[in-house]
């Protein structure tokens, strides 16, 4: 059995204002995601599990921070950062967005926000992108604004948010796209609200600009949820493996590129646009990449990742490492994100794997799972 810890709070670990809400309501383990508190469990996550994908969830993710750029030069710095070609953006989406270095490696994967022509906001994943922003706006003479403003996510997920939301903002919440979002009034104050969030089932994303008013809805959520089964929960390890939800840190890193994490539909090499790490994306497409991000299956009841591990073929040599993990209910055993060497990366690769001095087999399977 591993022993748990609890966390030491302090200023420099960011609470958010919906953290005496959580933890009356249960909240049983944090992790850290950009310097701020993320839930991680409310009791049993498998429970968790079975409870997102039938009924409504509401969660505390406002460590999903926003960068704001704003200003003339904002979309020349936004395009600068990411791979994906923005100039068709349009206002009122939202783009899922590879952040990428000079060296074509992986920065972040944050979600990004045309909120106007000029005003950016970057939904960012566990790194610090407003430091890497301030650097290249400074060194190219940009005429931008970069900030972190008070924005605190709270984001209803499952397949009974549709109704629930529609309880509480009417029936035009139903007619966002996916990636879409709008404003919406509660009691009075605007809300910028999107149609995405960190689960495969479904549900929205408020971005509360005002603390007070979001913590009345967030309260309006749960008195009006009732119907719904709504519970507090947060993003969720096995949900989100299955359905192959990639995250930033455990998944891949600073050490990656994006087509070693299958983000090729988000690489646009052939247009006339300006970023970062381009020419190296060229080279990398040309010469071909030496690994790549795989689902992996081990026979095995439980796991509890907290690095990664190497997987091995039968001479012994190192094939890869698994680098999340969660015994999953659909699958029956545990299911993994690992990255795998070439030539390993295909389904009929088998290797195995050591946890607390145990040798499991382990099958290498395409991504997503489901
Ligand atoms: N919402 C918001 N901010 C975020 C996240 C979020 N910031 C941190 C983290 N999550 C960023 N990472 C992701 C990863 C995947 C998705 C969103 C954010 C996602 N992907 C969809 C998919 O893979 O099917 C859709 C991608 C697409 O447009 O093709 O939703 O969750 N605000």
């Amino acid at each position: 059995m591993t022993k748990n810890y609890s966390i030491a709070k302090s200023r420099r670990l960011r609470s958010t204002p919906y953290t005496s809400r959580i933890e009356k309501q249960g909240v049983t383990a944090y992790t850290v995601y950009n310097h701020m508190l993320l839930p991680a469990a409310f009791g049993s996550v498998e429970d968790s599990y079975h409870h997102l994908k039938k009924d409504v969830q509401v969660w505390d993710v406002a460590a999903e921070r926003q960068v704001e750029i704003s200003g003339k030069d904002s979309a020349k710095l936004v395009q600068l950062m990411t791979c994906r070609d923005l100039s068709k953006s349009k206002v009122g989406r939202c783009y899922y967005c590879p952040i990428i270095d000079e060296n074509g490696n992986l920065v972040n994967d944050p979600v990004i926000l045309k909120l106007n022509d000029d005003r950016w906001w970057i939904s960012i994943a566990d790194s610090d992108v407003i430091f890497f922003a301030k650097g290249l706006a400074s060194g190219n003479n940009f005429d931008v604004k970069i900030t972190e403003p008070n924005v605190d996510i709270i984001a209803i997920q499952g397949p009974k948010s549709f109704s629930l939301m529609e309880k509480v903002f009417g029936k035009k919440i139903l007619d966002l796209k996916f990636f879409g979002f709008e404003y919406f009034d509660f009691k009075g104050i605007r809300h910028l609200i999107a149609r995405s969030g960190w689960s495969k089932q479904g549900g929205f994303e408020v971005y509360v600009e005002n603390t007070q008013s979001g913590l009345n809805l967030y309260d309006h959520l749960f008195e009006v949820g009732e119907e719904f089964n709504v519970k507090p929960g947060c993003p969720n390890l096995i949900e989100r493996i299955e359905s192959g939800l990639l995250s930033y840190g455990n998944d891949f890193d600073n050490n990656d590129n994006p087509f070693e994490c299958g983000f090729e539909k988000y690489v646009n090499l052939e247009s006339d646009i300006t970023f970062l790490g381009k020419d190296k994306l060229k080279m990398i497409k040309s010469n071909g990449i030496s690994k790549r991000l795989m689902g992996v299956q081990i026979d095995k009841e439980n796991i509890s990742l907290s690095s990664s591990v190497e997987i091995k073929n039968h001479n012994n040599d190192i094939i890869g490492d698994l680098r999340s993990a969660c015994y999953s209910p659909h699958f029956k055993k545990v299911i993994g994100i690992a990255m795998i060497n070439e030539p390993n990366c295909k389904t009929s690769t088998k290797g195995t794997i050591k946890i607390d001095d145990k040798s499991y087999s382990v099958s290498v399977c395409e991504l997503p799972f489901i």
